[in-house]
């Protein structure tokens, strides 16, 4: 297979939905590029993008259905979901059976889903992991424009003079949105301020950086409101016309919105707010925005319609550069949305009003419509636990991990009597509580459409042929319809028949009620489906003035700053999670890539040196973090960029790759009362220094460990080229990780006065595993150990852990592309004076391919200045 001719596709991961270019190369290897042509990201690809190859192979996967754990047939499997089903229904009533699902489904998925549940099953209980993600965005956007529409477009990165960035990590989370903003303010000037209690990497380059104290949004919102009704910039014209103001709104704008009091609320310095509020005055091109920082709250509602609030009263939305700007998580939030895929949605931007039902109720000629909102997640999982919901399937989403209090959720899942589970990988922490599981097609085999954060509709295009007996989420869905009795509803041969009836519903009575219609694709024939561009269903939303509510008018909606609870007893920290640059959610498909698993090794819990140092906590050590749900050990990272009081833990790890750094088991399962949306960003807790004997790390060959880690009290887990390699801690004994050594022959070195142990098992001339364990030492760097996986011949200095002579530690990866390491960087800054990003690309490549390390360089070369200072000062 040697001219491979590239299919245009979509990237699999974040709401930025960058085109791609996928040429496949082998069996099961696929080339990728950016795709130029797309206006999403025209041609850039950011690490995760870029590493999109060295996740399609078929470790791991689940490629038969399974029923326990016997392979069985689609007939057998697929019967026995829809009897079981039916059976529950007819005994139970419909609202007894749920579908958890996810925007990662490809809209024909999610609509098949929709229909399913809310039409022929008849209830609503169908909600989707963007309840946790995006759900308080749509209800802000409903309460201020009378329907879900996000009010800005990828254009308007190009035009804007400011960009405010709320509650996001846009440079590890959305980072082409992030090289955008960056191109904009080199062509053009145009500033940058980030809003988050952390100083993340976003906040590199940034020209002002407001640390606020976390939950206090609503009050900087507010008061920069007031500044700019006291500075003369509220539009009055544009409220006259366009927008209707609650009574009493300006007095309760008015209410603690003084400089000092915001100040105070916020916990920021009164001069660094007054910047900001002066940049927002000065550029009435100003684009917000906000992401998880500001959904993920017990008061997230109230934190969008607090940014919407600023942008409708001046005037900055509807106009070029101007508007509040949702970014979205999953590569399909959008078309989950569209589709109506949340349990508080009906279909189509429609709600759950009676004549809407009977509306739709025509539209699918639906036996039995479901005509009030079903169970929001936390809810259903709930429900789940409480026995009220005896059947559930779940799609293309692992709540074992995700879900807020996931201990409660996998006792639920447990005693839950039926459990479907489709997925692309065998053994997620999710698919061990199913009875049944069915193997989904993935990314490079799907087919179909998903919507990114400006709804633009792009396609995914398979290049890969089915594996096994994997296929779509659609066809799976439709089957079990069919048996379910429902054939001639769900007769779907291909996914533009889907999508096809999708635009048709979304146009159904539409008479220009709802802004999402999509008419123009109503009959639009398979080649043309098969060809389509990527396209914008809504231009410049809102340009008109006009509003998708009865009077035409968009709502200032009175939002007021809840009291920020002190820190309770016992609990003195506030938990924050979130993500690292290079993984993906759960890890399933990221976790394959060698280059992107050296970002972040294992999962850390950061904490400012101050609140370390009173708890005797250092780099490296172990440390549990407790809350009122859960405990889970990390290791330990000091670092000035948390605010004191505040520790961050990241959301990837699972029980697949380590003991510890399970984020999940710990956040409270409160919601915001509008949305649903679980409170993830502030979870009271407490830390404490775990005790640790021994550290080792293990490294084998093969996918021998892929099944399991070793029995100590912290293990962890990363794919690296040729193998796998372990970190390890315990206490006692350290003889029992031995049984995770392969067979072969040892060799061996032990210095019991030093507790050190290293041991290499040999087997067909290559090396199969290497333990490097010690009670008191250091350990060597990990990186010509497992370059050794791959060597031809072994090498004798195999046990002193590096080449004969040279000692090679490149650090820690800060660029996946080109695999240089912070230590090597460091010396390059010192040794050849580098002195900017570029001139560190020019000498060791880094940052030049995707562009995603580029921010951790702009740190680097800080502190290195940093430090050059202080020894001047010295001097
Ligand atoms: N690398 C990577 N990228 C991803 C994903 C991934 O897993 N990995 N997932 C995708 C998905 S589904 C999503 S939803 C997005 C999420 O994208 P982001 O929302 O950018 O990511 P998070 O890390 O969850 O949180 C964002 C920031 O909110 C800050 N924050 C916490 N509390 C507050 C607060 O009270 N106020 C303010 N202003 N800020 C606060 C946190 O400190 C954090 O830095 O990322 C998408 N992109
Ligand atoms: N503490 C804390 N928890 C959080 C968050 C947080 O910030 N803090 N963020 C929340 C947010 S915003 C989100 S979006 C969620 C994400 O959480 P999840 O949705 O649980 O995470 P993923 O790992 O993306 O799960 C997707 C699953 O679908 C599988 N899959 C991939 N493609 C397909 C496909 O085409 N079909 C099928 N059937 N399966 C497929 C994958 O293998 C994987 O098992 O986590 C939420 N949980
Ligand atoms: S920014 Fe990265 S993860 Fe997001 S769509 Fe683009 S390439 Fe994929
Ligand atoms: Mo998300």
């Amino acid at each position: 297979m040697t001219e491979a001719v590239p299919v245009r596709t979509t990237c699999p991961y974040c709401g930025v939905g960058c085109g791609v270019l996928a040429a496949r190369t082998g069996d099961r290897t696929v080339a990728i590029a950016g795709d130029p042509d797309h206006p999403a990201n025209r041609g850039r690809l950011c690490s995760k993008g870029t590493q999109l190859g060295e996740t399609v192979g078929l470790s791991g996967r689940l490629l038969h259905p399974m029923i326990g754990e016997k392979r069985a047939g689609w007939d057998k499997a697929l019967d026995l979901v829809a009897r079981r089903f039916q059976e529950t229904i007819a005994r139970h009533g419909p609202d007894s059976v749920a579908f958890y699902v996810s925007g990662q489904l490809l809209t024909e998925d999610y609509y098949v889903a929709n229909k399913l549940m809310k039409g022929f099953i008849g209830s609503a209980n169908i909600d989707t992991n963007s309840r946790l993600c995006m759900s308080s965005a749509v209800a802000g956007h409903v309460r201020a424009f009378g329907e879900d529409i996000v009010s800005a477009s990828y254009d308007d990165l190009d035009e804007a003079d400011l960009f405010v960035l709320v509650g996001s990590n846009t440079a590890w989370c959305h980072p082409i949105v992030y090289q955008r903003i960056q191109a904009t303010r080199a062509a053009r000037g145009a500033r940058l301020v980030v809003i988050d209690p952390r100083r993340t990497e976003t906040c590199e380059d940034a020209d002002l950086h407001l640390p606020i104290r976390p939950g206090s949004d609503v009050a900087l919102m507010n008061g920069l409101l007031f500044h700019c009704l006291r500075a003369g910039l509220v539009d009055e014209a544009f409220l006259d016309a366009s927008v209707s103001v609650p009574q009493g709104f300006w007095d309760m704008i008015g209410q603690g919105s003084d400089l000092w009091s915001v100040a105070k609320t916020c916990d920021v310095a009164p001069e660094q707010l007054l910047r900001f509020y002066d940049l927002f005055a000065a550029n009435p091109r100003t684009l917000t925005l906000f992401s998880q920082g500001i959904n993920q709250a017990l008061r997230g509602t109230d934190q969008v319609n607090a940014i919407v609030n600023v942008h409708l009263a001046t005037g900055r939305i509807g106009k070029p550069g101007a508007a509040p700007f949702s970014i979205t998580g999953q590569p399909n939030a959008m078309g989950g949305r569209e589709v109506g895929g949340l349990a508080s949605t009906l279909a189509a931007h429609m709600d759950f009003a009676p004549d809407t039902v009977a509306r739709v109720g025509r539209f699918w000629s639906a036996p039995r419509m479901a005509n009030r909102p079903g169970l929001k997640a936390v809810d259903m999982f709930r429900a789940v636990g409480e026995g009220r919901i005896k059947a559930i399937w779940i799609m293309a989403t692992n709540p074992a991990v995700s879900m807020p209090d996931a201990g409660r959720v996998r006792e639920a899942l447990a005693a839950c009597p039926f459990v479907v589970v489709s997925d692309v990988v065998a053994d997620t922490d999710s698919a061990r509580f199913a009875h049944v599981r069915l193997p989904a097609a993935a990314w490079g085999e799907k087919d179909g459409t998903v919507t990114n954060s400006e709804r633009r509709i792009s396609r995914q295009r398979p290049m890969l042929p089915l594996p096994g007996e994997a296929r779509p989420d659609w066809w799976i869905m439709a089957e079990v319809a069919r048996r379910m009795g429902w054939a001639s509803a769900f007769n779907y041969e291909r996914p533009a028949d889907i999508y096809r009836e999708h635009a048709r519903l979304s146009a159904y009575e539409n008479r220009g009620t709802r802004l999402f219609d999509i008419a123009r694709h109503a009959a639009i024939g398979n080649p043309a489906y098969a060809g389509m561009e990527p396209w914008r269903w809504l231009e410049r939303p809102f340009a008109d003035g006009r509003f998708p509510t009865p009077d035409g008018k968009a709502r200032l909606v009175s939002v007021v700053q809840a009291v920020i609870a002190e820190p309770l007893r016992g609990w003195p920290l506030t938990l924050n999670t979130g993500r690292y640059r290079d993984q993906w959610h759960t890890m399933t498909r990221t976790g394959l890539s060698p280059k992107l698993a050296r970002h972040r090794e294992e999962p850390l819990v950061e904490i400012n040196p101050y609140d370390a140092e009173r708890l005797g906590l250092d780099d490296g050590d172990i440390a549990r973090v407790a809350t009122p749900q859960g405990e889970s050990l990390f290791r330990v990272a000091t670092s000035e960029a948390q605010r004191r009081g505040e520790v961050f833990a990241p959301i990837h790890w699972t029980d697949r790759q380590s003991t510890g750094g399970r984020a999940g088991l710990l956040p409270r399962p409160l919601t915001d009362p509008h949305s649903g949306q679980p409170g993830f960003k502030s979870t009271p807790a407490r830390l404490e220094k775990v005790a640790i004997e021994w550290r080792a790390f293990l490294i084998l060959r093969g996918e021998a460990g892929i099944g399991g880690l070793p029995d100590c009290l912290w293990a962890t887990r990363i794919t690296v080229t040729g193998g796998s390699l372990y970190e390890l801690a315990g206490i006692g004994e350290d003889k029992t990780i031995d049984a995770f050594l392969p067979a072969g022959d040892r060799i061996e070195a032990v210095d019991p006065a030093r507790g050190t142990r290293r041991i290499a098992v040999i087997r067909d001339d290559r090396l199969a595993a290497v333990l490097f364990l010690t009670r008191t030492g250091e350990l060597p760097s990990r990186d010509w150990l497992i370059a050794q996986l791959e060597a031809p011949q072994v090498a004798p200095t195999l046990l002193a852990g590096r080449a004969p002579g040279v000692a090679l530690d490149r650090g820690a990866i800060v660029c996946s592309c080109f695999d240089v390491g912070m230590k090597t960087i460091v010396a390059a800054i010192a040794e050849r004076q580098l002195v900017d990003v570029a001139a560190i690309g020019q000498a060791l490549g880094a940052g030049t391919n995707c562009g995603s390390c580029r921010p951790a360089l702009a740190r680097l070369l800080a502190d290195a200045a940093c430090s050059r200072e202080k020894i001047h000062a010295a001097e």
